[in-house]
Order: structure tokens, then sequence, then C-alpha cells
């Protein structure tokens, strides 16, 4: 119905166009030759008035009309602060674009051509030229400092007992490691990557032993939050859009975002009033043709203590894969079993199997 009226109001526009050109030329046939200039200038000059007033009305309109859509509810500490200085600009920017493109409009309707008419010299006016340097250079000076400021407070270093978890994105799909219970995320190395050992976790490192895997992001809420973003093919990019979280995940290196959650998954299913809300990430880099599907579930956590329970819930990934312990070296195989939390019986067969050293 919508799209009806949409074709039919534009089939109309088109129709006034095409009569304002009809009785322009009729109005300059009877007047002669001689007046066709003048007449045309002014259907042009009523032309942008009417361009002026239709798109200015549109765009205003189409901005309230969908205004819910982009603006998804904020669920973290910093994202207050990026959507403060987001509405802030855009108030300004808004203002100075509404201002110009009427004058703009304005004055090409105002100052169209008729004879006789003559455009005054008006060589400068040092007073006016300050003024419109020298405003708008505050106005940017103070919106890109505050915009710097909050970006240096956003990407400053992370405190220390922040929670640190590992995203890695590949084709196409998202994994989380979390470090287990020291809160120390093991060494890891390409080599090392294998069918089951997706991360390439160096076991030879202790700190690798009670990392384990999760196919979900848990989050706790209020807490601070310290992703390590790493990509094990192309360029991918972790977009976390409640939270305005965005870092590209680089091969090769850590990309790093750290943020608090201020609302827990319950919180935010009573606020929007969906029973079936669920936080996402997303992959914001077109990283090849399953780009689509690289969706990752986000669960936050209504306590700090909630999310503890969860950590302390989750297996180690050597516990679920034993037979890994041939790499770790065979003096720490006891610490590691102990670490990984692996059963007592399957410790035998493991701690005689020969050690395995990759290179
Ligand atoms: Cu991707």
């Amino acid at each position: 119905m919508l799209t009806l009226i949409i074709v039919f109001g534009v089939l109309l526009v088109l129709g006034i166009l095409y009569f304002i050109f009809r009785i322009g030329n009729l109005v300059s046939l009877v007047k002669g030759k001689e007046d066709e200039e003048t007449s045309w200038n002014s259907i042009n000059a009523y032309l942008f008035l009417f361009f002026m007033i239709g798109s200015l009305g549109a765009f205003f309109w189409y901005s309230y009309a969908t205004f819910d859509g982009y603006n998804l509810p904020v669920a973290s500490e910093h994202g207050e602060v990026t959507d403060y200085l987001f509405w802030l600009t855009m108030a300004v920017t808004v203002v100075a674009f509404t201002i110009i493109f009427i004058v703009m409009f304005w004055f090409t309707f105002k100052y169209r051509y008729e004879k006789g008419k003559k455009a005054e010299f008006f060589a400068d006016d040092h007073k006016l030229e300050i003024a419109w340097t020298v405003v708008p250079a505050i106005v940017l000076a103070l919106l890109i400092f505050s915009g710097l400021r909050a970006w240096n407070d956003i990407t400053d270093e992370a405190s220390k007992d922040a929670a640190v978890i590992e995203v890695i994105g590949q084709q196409f799909l998202w994994t989380a490691r979390y470090p287990g219970k020291d809160n120390l995320l093991g060494h890891h190395n390409y080599k090392m990557i294998d069918a089951s050992n997706e991360f390439g976790l160096d076991l030879s490192n202790e700190n690798s032993w009670d990392d384990f895997k999760s196919l979900e992001l848990h989050l706790p809420k209020g807490k601070e939050v310290k992703l390590m973003i790493r990509a094990k093919d192309v360029l991918h990019s972790v977009f976390l859009p409640h939270f305005r979280v965005k870092m590209d995940a680089v091969p090769g290196m850590h990309t790093t975002f750290k943020f608090i959650a201020t609302k827990s998954t319950a919180e935010m299913r009573s606020e929007t009033g969906n029973p079936n809300f669920n936080y996402e990430m997303a992959c914001a880099e077109i990283c090849g043709k399953g780009h689509f599907s690289m969706r990752f579930p986000v669960f936050v956590h209504d306590s700090v203590e909630d999310y503890e329970n969860w950590l302390k819930s989750q297996d180690a990934w050597l516990k679920q894969n034993p037979d890994y312990l041939k790499q770790v070296p065979a003096e720490k195989r006891e610490a590691a079993i102990v670490k990984a939390g692996i059963p007592a019986d399957s410790k035998e067969a493991i701690q005689q199997a020969p050690a395995v050293t990759l290179n």
C-alpha cells in the first residue's frame, strides 16, 4: 500500500513538472522570443524552491519516521559518552545544514535573472569573513577535542583486574577463549593449529592449561572487560552495536577493546519488552562469501558473581582434549592435569605417552 502511494506521488510530481514545462513553453511563445530566457529563469527558480521544500520535508520526515530503527538502546558506560557526542555533532550539523540549504535555494530564487535588474558590487567585508571563519573553527575544535578526549579514554589501557576474553575471527565464524581461573590467556602459536586445536594453544605454556572455549560471548555486568581480538585468515571486525564497540580483527596481531556492560540480558529483555531479546556480535568487515553468517550470541550476566559461577562451570579445553597432554613437557604434566581438572583415572595412560614437540 505504502509503495503504491509513493509511486502515485512520484507520478504526480512528474506530471506537475511536465505541466510547468508546457506552461513555460506556451508563455514564452505568446510573449515572443525575447522573453523566453526570462520565463525559463522563473520556471527554474520556482523548481529550486519546490526542490528545497520537498527534499527538506522528506529529510525531516524520514529521520523522524525511522528514528527508532537507528537508535539502538545503549548498554555500556562509554556508549553513553559516544552517543552524547554523536547527537551533539548531529544537532550542530543539522542546524548548519538546514540554514545553508534554505539560504542557498532562497538566494537562487530571489536573485534570479530579471530584465533591468543590476547586481550590487560588493568587494569584501573583513568582519563578516572573520566571523564565518572563527565561529565554525571554535565549534569544530570543541567537537573534535571532546571527541579526542573520549577516544583517548576509550582506548586507554584496561585496568589490571579487567576480565580478559579472547575473540577470534575466521571465515566464517567467531570463537571465544576464556583464560580460566588464572585470568591469564596462555600463549598461542599458529603452527600448532590443527583440527581440534583451533586456537593454536601452546601447551608448553602453563597459562594455557585452564583456558576454555566458548561458542557464546559471556560478559559480566558492571565489570571491565578487555577483549583481545585476533583473526586467523583475513580482516574481520568485532561489532557489538548495543555496547558501541567496534574493533578490527587483524591477522598477525592482537587488537584490544575495553568496556563495561551496564545492562544484563535480562534487564534488556524487560527494557525492550521483548522476552526473546539477545545481544549479538556481528562481523563488520566484508570478509568473504559467508560474511553474513558471522553472528555470535552474547550473554550479559546479572552480576559478577553470576559470571564467575559460569566461568567455574566450564571445562578447560585440555580437559576436553586430554590427548593433547602429549604436547605438555613430561615434567609439567602432573601440574597440567591438576590445573585442567582432568579426572585422576585418565592420568596414567597420558603420562606414559611419549612427548611430542612441534616446531
Ligand atoms: Cu568476518
